[in-house]
C-alpha cells in the first residue's frame, strides 16, 4: 500500500513489554506500573493498530532495558528509510544499538545521528516538515545531526522547543490529519505550528494530547473524554485505549510502536 495520506501505514513494529516495565523512567517517582495490566494495554494497542490494517511485527522483550517497549525513541522510520537515533535518558541508550538489526530486516537504508542525543517522541512529521523538539532528551547537536540526516533523504527539519516541564514534544502533540494537529494550551500559546488548524486539549487533560492518528481511525486515551469529544467533533472515529499504566511512567499512545507506509 502507498501511503497517501502522512498518517497511512501499513507496518509497524512494537515490542512486548518486559516485567522490568516497573522500574520505568518517570519524572515524578511514585509507584510503577502492574506488569500485567501494562501488558494488557499493549496487547489492546496492538490490536488496534491491527484492526486499523496494520501488519504489526512483536519483538520480543528486552528485560535489561525497562523502557524499551516505547520503540519510537530510538529510530525513526519512513517508507524508504530508518534513522537510528541516540536516546537522551542514559538508561536508554543501547536502545539504538538494540533495535537496529530488527530495522535492518525491514529497510534498505538505515540511518544514524552520530552525535548528540535525540528521541523518537521529540519528532512530530507532518506532510511540510519534520519538527524536532529540543527538550531534557534532546539536545541541539542531536536535533542539527537529525536535521542533516533528514536533509538527505530530502525533508526539511524545523528545530522548535518541547514545552518545559513536558518529556517530549508529542507528549504536548499530535497529528490529526494534514493540516490539523491536537495540542496543549501552552504549545498552542507557543505560535510555532503556524499554517496547521489547532485542536486545543483542556488543561486538566494535557495527557490527551498524545494521541495517534492511523488510517481512518484515531487512538486517545480512554482516561481523557473531554479530548475524546473534541476529536469527535471534528469528524474522526475515535478508539479509546487504557493508558492508566503506561502514564505511570509518562508515555502515550505514539511511543509504543514505529509505523511506517511500505512503498509496492
Ligand atoms: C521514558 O521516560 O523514557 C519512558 N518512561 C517513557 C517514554 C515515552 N516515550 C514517548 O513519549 N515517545
Amino acid at each position: 500500500m502507498a501511503g497517501t495520506r502522512i498518517f497511512d501505514f501499513d507496518r509497524a513494529i512494537v515490542r512486548t513489554p518486559g516485567r522490568s516495565v516497573v522500574d520505568g523512567l518517570r519524572a515524578a517517582g511514585g509507584d510503577g506500573p502492574d506488569p500485567d495490566a501494562i501488558l494488557a494495554e499493549h496487547a489492546a494497542y496492538v490490536g488496534a493498530l491491527g484492526a486499523a490494517g496494520l501488519t504489526v511485527d512483536v519483538l520480543p522483550p528486552l528485560e535489561a532495558f525497562p523502557d524499551a517497549m516505547f520503540v519510537e525513541d530510538p529510530a525513526l522510520v519512513f517508507a524508504e528509510d530508518a534513522i537510528l537515533l541516540r536516546p537522551g535518558a542514559p538508561t536508554r541508550q543501547a536502545e539504538a544499538e538494540a533495535i537496529a538489526p530488527a530495522l535492518r530486516e525491514r529497510f534498505d537504508r538505515v540511518l544514524a545521528i552520530g552525535e548528540g542525543t535525540a528521541d523518537g517522541g521529540d519528532v512530530l512529521v507532518t506532510r511540510q516538515s519534520v519538527y524536532i523538539g529540543l527538550s531534557d532528551r534532546t539536545d541541539r547537536i542531536g536535533a542539527a545531526a537529525l536535521a542533516r540526516q533528514l536533509a538527505g533523504i530530502g525533508r526539511t527539519a524545523m528545530i522548535v522547543e518541547t514545552p518545559k516541564d513536558t518529556l517530549h514534544l508529542k507528549s504536548a502533540c499530535s497529528l490529526i490529519d494534514e493540516e490539523t494537529l491536537l495540542v496543549t494550551p501552552s504549545l498552542a500559546a507557543a505560535g510555532i505550528f503556524d499554517g496547521f488548524r489547532l485542536l486545543i486539549v483542556d488543561a486538566d487533560e494535557l495527557g490527551g494530547a498524545n494521541g495517534l492518528r492511523v488510517n481512518d481511525i484515531m487512538l486517545a486515551g480512554r482516561s481523557y473524554p473531554r479530548t475524546i469529544d473534541l476529536l469527535a467533533g471534528h469528524g474522526l472515529d475515535v478508539v479509546p485505549l487504557a493508558v492508566t499504566e503506561i502514564g505511570k511512567i509518562d508515555a502515550g499512545l505514539t511511543c509504543m510502536s514505529l509505523r511506517w507506509a511500505t512503498s509496492g
